[in-house]
């Protein structure tokens, strides 16, 4: 019986790696009544996205999840592995910790970052045997088809989100979020919805890209709960939310503009159309990776939805090309809920990996 599982994360930058393996945590824990071990390395960041975590203890039981504080090697001395061991985005287990694999022999999983591009289906699943210790690594892709590792997605996502929207009401001006990184062309966005052809609703949430957005209204920062206006742009500055409070922002808004890793997928569940600015990568794969996934969310390169993904990433944000997206929102909102509802059809990512583990026995 696979029922004792660790979950190792690094985090790189930003909120992602956290908040996926977060997310994955809590989900394999609800969900298949699993015992689950997260190792994070950086407990202060963990804490703004796990509500209640104390960054000063080195173990503590966090929404019913074990989490510890991935410290020097040496703390792994007296740890025992898991019966499956989840190594998050390529991150490296402690040595000391490897040599115990030797003994127990656990399921090890690399989990890959998500992408939609092709070759994802061909490397999903595939392992290899780890030198120094002949234990077999299997290299688990999230995906967006069926041949591959699937996109996280909790059992109770449909429901919640339904409950939710039956309960809104339609206001007089756009609803839309802003989450991004600070490179992104922000000013010629607000600029755009000050001088669109509609009042605009914008929330934003404590984040890095905050200092830009103050300094469009030449201010030095804003704080939370700041409102600003100019034109047909009212500007709502948000905290740092939780992870089921920005789910209810997304499903809240007519549109979203998301980032990363986990805030893309949370974006897709919302059933509302929005804007992914992709993690930038060297050599600009970052823009295949975008062309991919607009691909597998059926939108040709002519798409207005297709041209406004593009000027976010590498170009600048004219008024005209705001009100043409505004203006086609009513057909992209139908075109996000049919997408939404496409991918909801398939197997999700924490079900893939107990099927997986089940077999490995
Ligand atoms: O923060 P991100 O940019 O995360 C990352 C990291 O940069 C990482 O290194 C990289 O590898 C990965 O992206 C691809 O964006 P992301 O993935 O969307 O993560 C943000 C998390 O923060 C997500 O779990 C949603 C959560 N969040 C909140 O909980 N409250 C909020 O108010 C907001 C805006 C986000």
């Amino acid at each position: 019986m696979n029922k004792r599982w660790d979950l190792f994360c690094r985090v790189v930058d930003n909120f992602g790696d956290i908040g996926v393996c977060w997310r994955l945590a809590k989900q394999l824990h609800q969900e298949y009544a699993l015992d689950v071990r997260l190792w994070v390395d950086d407990l202060a960041v963990a804490a703004n996205i796990i509500q209640g975590l104390d960054a000063n203890l080195t173990r503590q039981q966090a929404h019913g999840i074990e989490v510890c504080l991935w410290g020097e090697d040496a703390s792994f001395l007296d740890v025992t592995p898991a019966d499956v061991v989840i190594e998050a985005f390529a991150c490296e287990l402690p040595s000391p910790y490897i040599q115990h694999m030797t003994a127990n022999k656990p399921t090890w999983l690399n989990l890959e970052y998500l992408s939609a591009e092709n070759w994802v289906e061909g490397f999903h699943a595939q392992s290899s045997v780890h030198a120094a210790t002949g234990l077999r690594k299997t290299f688990f892709f999230p995906g967006f088809t069926d041949k591959t590792g699937g996109l996280i997605r909790e059992q109770s996502l449909r429901t919640a989100r339904q409950a939710a929207k039956a309960k809104m009401t339609v206001l007089p001006s756009l609803q839309v979020s802003l989450f991004c990184y600070p490179h992104a062309p922000i000013h010629s966005l607000l600029k755009a919805m000050a001088e669109g052809a509609e009042p605009v609703e914008c929330f934003v949430p404590k984040g890095s890209y905050l200092e830009k957005v103050a300094a469009f209204f030449g201010a030095d920062q804003i704080e939370v709960g700041d409102i600003l206006q100019k034109g047909q742009l009212k500007i709502i500055a948000l905290p740092f939310l939780t992870q089921d409070e920005y789910d209810q922002l997304l499903w809240c808004c007519n549109l979203n503009f998301v980032r990363g890793e986990d805030s893309w997928i949370r974006a897709l569940w919302s059933e509302n159309p929005f804007i992914w600015q992709t993690y930038p990568q060297d050599e600009k794969l970052h823009l295949k990776k975008l062309d991919a996934f607009l691909g597998a969310y059926e939108v040709d390169s002519s798409d207005i939805l297709h041209v406004f993904h593009h000027a976010w990433l590498d170009d600048e944000i004219t008024p005209g090309l705001w009100n043409k997206l505004t203006q086609d929102l009513p057909r992209l909102q139908s075109h996000a809920a049919s997408q939404t509802q496409k991918f909801e059809q398939q197997a999700d990512l924490a079900a893939k990996l107990v099927i997986f583990t089940k077999h490995q026995v």
